[in-house]
C-alpha cells in the first residue's frame, strides 16, 4: 500500500491594518504560497478573514465601509484583487484552504473558509463558522476590544462536512479497488475537515467530522489575547499572564482535540498588531493525531510552518482507544442534541438524608 504521506504548512500572516490595501495583503499571501512551493508543499492552511484586518472589532455605521471588508459573490476565486493567488496555487498545484468574509449573491453575510484545489483548479469545499463568538451590540465600555461577528456574520449554514481530496497523494487507492463491504480505514485520498477559528473550541464540532473519519483538520484564526470583555475578568490576570492564558488555550484545544478524534490539524493565525495595537496571538500550528504539536510558529510576523505528515498515522488511534464503532455509547448522549445551555441538579435541601 502506498504510505499517505503529505507536505503541509500553516501560512501565518502578521499584522493587517484597518485601511491595508487588500492587494498588498493577498502580495504577502502570494509570497508564502512561492515559499511553500519552494519547499514542495502541497497544501497551505491560510488564516480567517486574511485578506483583510479583523474587522468584527469595530462597529461600522456606514454599510458602504463595512462592505470594503467583504469578499462579494459565491465563487471569489476570479475577484480581481484575490485571484493572483487562486492562480498561482493553481499553477502550482498547490492546495489551499483560505478564509474571508463572504457576502453571497443573495446578500448573505458569514464567516467562510473554502478549500480551492490546485490540483483541479476548482473550490472543491466551502465551509461557514457556525461558533459565532462575541456580541451583536458593541461593549458599553469604550475602552473595549469587540468582537462583533454576531452583528454581521449569520452562523453557518453547510454543517460539518467531511470530503476527500483527489490527487494530493498519488496511487492512493480508488473506489471499486477496495471491496465495498470491507473497511476503508487508512485508504484513499485524504479525508479533510474544516473549521473557522472560536470552532476549535468546541468538541463537538471535532466529532462530527471525527465520525466522518477525518485525518486532518484545518483552522483558520484570528485570537486576541488581551480581550478581557470578551474573555471575562473573574481572575485578575497582568497582560503577560492574559497573553499565556491564550496561547495556552489554542494549543489545549488544538492538542487534545486531535488526540480524541485520532487526527491531524494545521491551525494558521493572523498575529500581531493590527493597527500597531489590536494584539493577535500567533501560535500557529501543526499537531500530531498522537495530541503532539510537530511544527510552531516562531514569530508573531509573516512565516510558514511546514511539516512532513503520514496520515496512516492515524490508524493508531482509530482503531484501538478512538475506534468509536466500539466504545462510543449513544445511547448516553442524548443531552448533546437535546440541550443547548446549562441545566443544574436542583440545589440541596439543608440537610441531606
Ligand atoms: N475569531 C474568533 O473566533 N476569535 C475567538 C476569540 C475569543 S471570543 C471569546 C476565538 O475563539 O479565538
Amino acid at each position: 500500500m502506498t504510505p499517505r504521506m503529505l507536505k503541509v504548512a500553516a501560512a501565518q500572516i502578521g499584522a493587517v491594518n484597518r485601511d491595508a490595501d487588500k492587494k498588498e495583503t493577498v502580495q504577502r499571501m502570494v509570497k508564502l504560497l512561492e515559499e511553500a512551493r519552494s519547499k514542495g508543499v502541497q497544501l497551505v492552511v491560510f488564516p480567517e478573514t486574511t485578506f483583510t484586518t479583523f474587522f468584527p472589532r469595530f462597529l461600522f455605521e456606514d454599510p458602504a465601509e463595512l462592505e470594503k471588508y467583504f469578499e462579494q459573490g459565491d465563487d471569489i476565486t476570479t475577484n480581481q484583487d484575490v485571484k493572483p493567488l487562486f492562480d498561482l496555487s493553481r499553477s502550482s498545484k498547490i492546495d489551499m484552504y483560505v478564509g474571508y468574509a463572504e457576502r453571497t449573491d443573495d446578500g448573505r453575510g458569514f464567516n467562510t473558509c473554502i478549500y480551492y484545489s490546485g490540483q483541479k483548479g476548482r473550490i472543491l469545499s466551502k465551509y461557514r463558522k457556525i461558533h459565532l463568538p462575541g456580541t451583536k451590540e458593541p461593549f458599553a465600555d469604550p475602552e473595549a476590544i469587540n468582537q462583533l461577528e454576531k452583528r454581521y456574520f449569520e452562523p453557518g449554514n453547510l454543517g460539518f462536512k467531511a470530503f476527500r481530496a483527489p490527487d494530493l497523494i498519488p496511487g492512493v487507492a480508488k473506489k471499486g479497488d477496495i471491496p465495498a463491504e470491507a473497511k476503508t480505514i487508512g485508504q484513499g485520498d485524504p479525508i479533510l475537515g474544516m473549521m473557522i477559528c472560536n470552532d476549535r473550541r468546541w468538541p463537538e464540532a471535532w466529532r462530527m467530522y471525527g465520525l466522518q473519519g477525518v485525518e486532518l483538520i484545518m483552522v483558520g484564526y484570528n485570537t486576541p489575547w488581551n480581550a478581557k470583555h470578551l474573555f471575562g475578568f473573574r481572575k485578575p490576570m497582568t497582560d503577560e499572564q492574559a497573553e499565556a492564558e491564550a496561547y495556552y488555550h489554542h494549543k489545549l484545544v488544538m492538542e487534545a482535540n486531535s488526540y480524541m478524534n485520532a487526527c491531524y490539524s494545521i491551525s494558521a493565525a493572523r498575529a500581531g498588531y493590527d493597527d500597531g495595537k489590536f494584539d493577535l496571538i500567533s501560535g500557529s500550528a501543526i499537531v500530531s493525531p498522537n495530541g503532539y504539536t510537530i511544527a510552531q510558529a516562531k514569530t508573531i510576523e509573516d512565516e510558514l510552518v511546514t511539516a512532513d505528515i503520514g496520515l496512516d498515522d492515524c490508524r493508531q488511534g482509530k482503531e484501538t482507544t478512538f475506534d468509536f464503532d466500539r466504545h462510543r455509547r449513544t445511547e448516553a448522549y442524548s443531552l448533546i442534541t437535546s440541550q443547548t445551555g446549562v441545566v443544574e441538579p436542583e440545589l440541596l435541601a439543608a440537610e441531606v438524608p
